[in-house]
């Protein structure tokens, strides 16, 4: 297949990351072409002339916009170039099939393709009905455009089905999380912000990273303990500017695990430029906001390794001010800092009490206390032996107090006694 490609070029200000997008799709760039504007049917007829030349003298097939194109500029151009021109979303989800792990993955990149197709395919339910015939390389073969239009509609709901299946299961597993008493911490951010390489460094996984964008592509967790909380951690897909609605919704499963985070972690690369930090942190709270999360942020400004000079992180430092009260500067790859990111992680889903019960062997729910109380303290959580029960010690978390309230376990040391309790709660 051939996948040389001439490349429009419409907002130069993002062409960095386009053509890193083009790259990872697979394309390699022949020729740019510079659009200063569209006019209302696409783009000018000295444009066009332009692609074409530029088409002939490199032999390439392929003509990608650096934006998301109209159905029915799409339809034109391609009617006068004899391929249809690609844009910027249809590159995104080529990058997302060749990286597709999973059958939810799966699902969503043909949900978001449909999505597309319908747009396309409305259009041409117009042009037909106005009298114009569709053109042969976006014609549907030998399906009526309607018809055609229908059975998108059809497989769209289809996958639309399958997905919520999906989701349904993901509903009962935080729920048992929640039962269970993990914390969600969700690690989100730009792609190539360095969520992968941080999730390592917390989790001591290897996952993959890489300079790429889009090298994560679906939702990855692992179980880790920080302080008395049990959580359950993260790795999401990477955000990108103007990534459209429908895109969002596509994709909203593996994203809805942010929605219902207790907190997140938002990676930024402070190696970029200013503006970059800048755009792209407003993008970021743009996308949260749309994923209707609305609890504590951790700003994490990572990659401080390759910044030699203080200073330069002074502006930065008040950007992030602006947005959260918290924020750090870490190394995710040289694992510079990290102790302070968890500290201020604690600080947020807060730091343990120490208490001392005391727990009968003649309670038949004896183990799944034992159980509850491990899982809701630190790493010092300790047992010792006396008789018929089991002394336990530690810092537990506020589940913990409650369910030793509750249970009327007896209580040594860092609580008033039980009974002591209920007299406080009858007066
Ligand atoms: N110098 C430096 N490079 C880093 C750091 N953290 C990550 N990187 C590099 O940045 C690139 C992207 O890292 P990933 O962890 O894959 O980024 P990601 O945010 O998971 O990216 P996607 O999954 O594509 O959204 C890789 O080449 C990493 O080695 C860091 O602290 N310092
Ligand atoms: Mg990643």
């Amino acid at each position: 297949m051939n996948k040389r490609a001439i490349v429009v070029v419409y907002k130069r200000e993002s062409y960095k990351e386009f053509e890193s997008l083009v790259k990872e799709a697979g394309y390699e760039i022949v020729g740019i072409v510079y659009l200063r504007r569209f006019t209302s049917r696409g783009i000018s007829d000295y444009k066009i002339n332009e692609i074409k030349s530029l088409m002939e003298s490199t032999g390439a097939e392929n003509v990608i916009f650096d934006t998301q194109l109209k159905p029915n500029y799409i339809y034109n151009i391609a009617k006068e170039l004899g391929v249809e021109p690609k844009d910027r979303l249809e590159i995104i989800l080529e990058i997302f099939k060749m990286h597709s792990p999973s059958k939810e993955a799966d699902l969503q990149i043909k949900l978001a393709s449909l999505q597309i197709e319908l747009a396309r395919a409305k259009e041409r339910v117009k042009l037909a009905k106005l009298g114009e015939q569709p053109a042969l390389v976006l014609g549907p073969g030998e399906y009526e455009v309607d018809v055609y239009y229908n059975e998108v509609k059809r497989r769209i709901q289809n996958i639309k089905a399958k997905l919520e299946e999906e989701r349904k299961k993901r509903e009962l597993h935080r729920e048992y999380r929640r039962k269970r008493g993990f914390r969600t911490i969700s690690i989100a951010g730009y792609t190539s912000s360095g969520k992968t390489t941080l999730f390592n460094a917390l989790t001591g996984l290897n996952r993959r990273t890489g300079p790429e964008p889009f090298t994560t592509i679906s939702t990855k967790f692992s179980i880790i303990k920080i302080g008395v909380w049990d959580i359950y951690l993260v790795d999401t897909i990477g955000f990108i500017t103007d990534l459209p609605p429908f895109m969002i919704n596509a994709f909203y499963s593996t994203l809805e695990e942010i929605t219902y985070s207790d907190l997140v972690l938002l990676v930024v690369d402070v190696s970029e430029p200013y503006d970059y930090i800048k755009n792209k942190l407003e993008a970021s709270y743009e996308i949260l906001r749309k994923l209707n999360y609305n609890g504590n942020v951790v700003i994490v400004g990572n990659k401080i390794d390759v910044i030699n000079n203080i200073e330069y992180l002074k502006p930065i430092e008040s950007l992030f001010n602006s947005y959260s009260n918290y924020y750090i500067f870490i190394s995710a790859l040289k694992g510079i800092n990290l102790d302070g990111l968890l500290e201020i992680i604690e600080d947020i889903l807060g730091r343990g009490r120490y208490i001392k019960v005391r727990v009968s062997y003649s309670n038949p729910n004896w183990y799944n206390i034992l159980d509850y109380l491990k899982r809701n303290s630190d790493r010092e959580f300790s047992l010792s032996f006396e008789n018929d029960s089991i002394i336990v010690e530690g810092l537990f978390n506020d589940r913990a107090i409650e369910y030793i309230k509750k249970n009327r376990i007896e209580v040594l040391e860092g609580l008033p006694h039980a009974e002591d309790m209920d007299i406080e709660a009858e007066s």
